[in-house]
């Protein structure tokens, strides 16, 4: 293993002068999906937080523990064979930049478009890899299939407590063939450089603070603790991990579409210098050519859109040519 210089390292402490807030956040909404009332916890959640958590989602362990054991596999794998999957723009193997624009984090990912056959070509292409490849193939397929169709189902609850018609209003943007949607693998190894210095007290960013620019996220993580979300004062909290629930983020482009009642949440992830932690999120986003709006059903007579209109096209070209902190939807409020 190369030894890291302290000044490489140092590119990744975290560069902000706001406190973490060491508490829990205490009130995390928790949505039980198998209970018929939640389809108003979640809107709610939505509008207040833009962020919750899930439980009783029906997703099988064993679609979770198979994606993670070859996730697993893959990032243990030696450099030149996950460079083989890389680079990371627009799908593959990605290690500490981030994006186009300079961003960097303690961070090894992987990238991957969900549009059926058109994933993992850089995976499946060397061929000593291949059958291990197809196993990993098949597994983010049965898992991101799952995840999609929980994704689904609670922004038809959505629509449904927000009396929109149709009920599949934002849904059908995720089960449209051409719905480009994404899904990514990050691994944030432990940093031993940094323990032995105790430089820092021990704080790396993983992946700094962002929203998505997707309609909705899908997160699971491993027990290592990491994720934060940023509150509308700016404070930044703690989320405890919980690896057998999911973590749902508003993007931006539901902000958009509810004309700014949801909320897309700033997020970042600290990494751990001893632990490492994986993280598996499905990005649900609308076809390119889609145009992205308030929905006029929302737009009650005295309620102007706050929103100029987009293609998905549009604003993901806007986004992926901005840094991570960027406030990307600023370009496209009204004044
Ligand atoms: C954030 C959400 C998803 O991870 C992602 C990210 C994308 C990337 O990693 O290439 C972006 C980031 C994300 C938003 C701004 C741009 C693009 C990195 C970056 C600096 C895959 C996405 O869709 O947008």
């Amino acid at each position: 293993m190369v030894a890291l210089s302290k000044s490489t390292i140092e590119q990744f402490f975290i560069k902000t002068c706001k406190p973490v807030n060491a508490l829990t956040f205490p009130q995390i909404p928790l949505i039980d999906l198998s209970q018929p009332d939640s389809k108003h916890l979640l809107v709610k959640a939505c509008q207040d937080v833009g962020f919750f958590k899930v439980v009783n989602h029906g997703i099988p362990l064993k679609f979770i523990n198979e994606l993670e054991s070859e996730a697993t596999k893959f990032f243990s794998s030696p450099q030149s064979v996950k460079e083989k999957a890389g680079p990371p723009d627009p799908f593959g193997y990605g290690n500490k930049n981030i994006g186009r624009n300079g961003d960097v984090g303690w961070v090894e990912y992987l990238l991957l478009d969900v549009k059926r056959d058109s994933h993992y070509n850089k995976l499946l292409s060397s061929s000593e890899q291949h059958q291990e490849n197809l196993n990993f193939r098949c597994v983010v397929d049965d898992y991101v299939t799952a995840v999609k169709n929980m994704a689904c189902k609670i922004l038809e609850m959505m629509a449904d407590e927000l009396k929109l018609e149709p009920r599949n209003v934002f849904s059908k943007l995720l089960m449209d063939e051409q719905s480009d949607s994404v899904f990514r693998v990050n691994y944030y190894p432990p940093c031993p450089e940094l323990q032995e210095n105790e430089i820092n007290g021990g704080n790396l960013i993983g992946f700094g603070e962002h929203t998505d620019p997707q309609i909705i996220s899908v997160l699971r993580s491993d027990n290592t603790s990491g994720l934060e979300i940023s509150l509308r004062d700016g404070s930044l909290v703690y989320v405890p991990p919980d690896s057998e629930s999911f973590f749902i983020n508003v993007g931006d482009s539901l902000q958009v579409m509810t004309n700014g009642r949801f909320k897309s949440i700033k997020h970042r992830v600290v990494a751990n210098s001893k632990k490492s932690r994986m993280s598996m999120i499905y990005f649900g986003g609308p076809p390119l050519n889609e145009k992205i709006a308030p929905l006029a059903s929302l737009l009650e007579r005295e309620e102007d859109s706050l929103y100029k209109e987009f293609t998905w096209f549009e604003y993901k070209n806007s986004a992926f040519n901005s840094t991570l902190s960027h406030n990307r939807l600023g370009l496209f409020e009204k004044i």
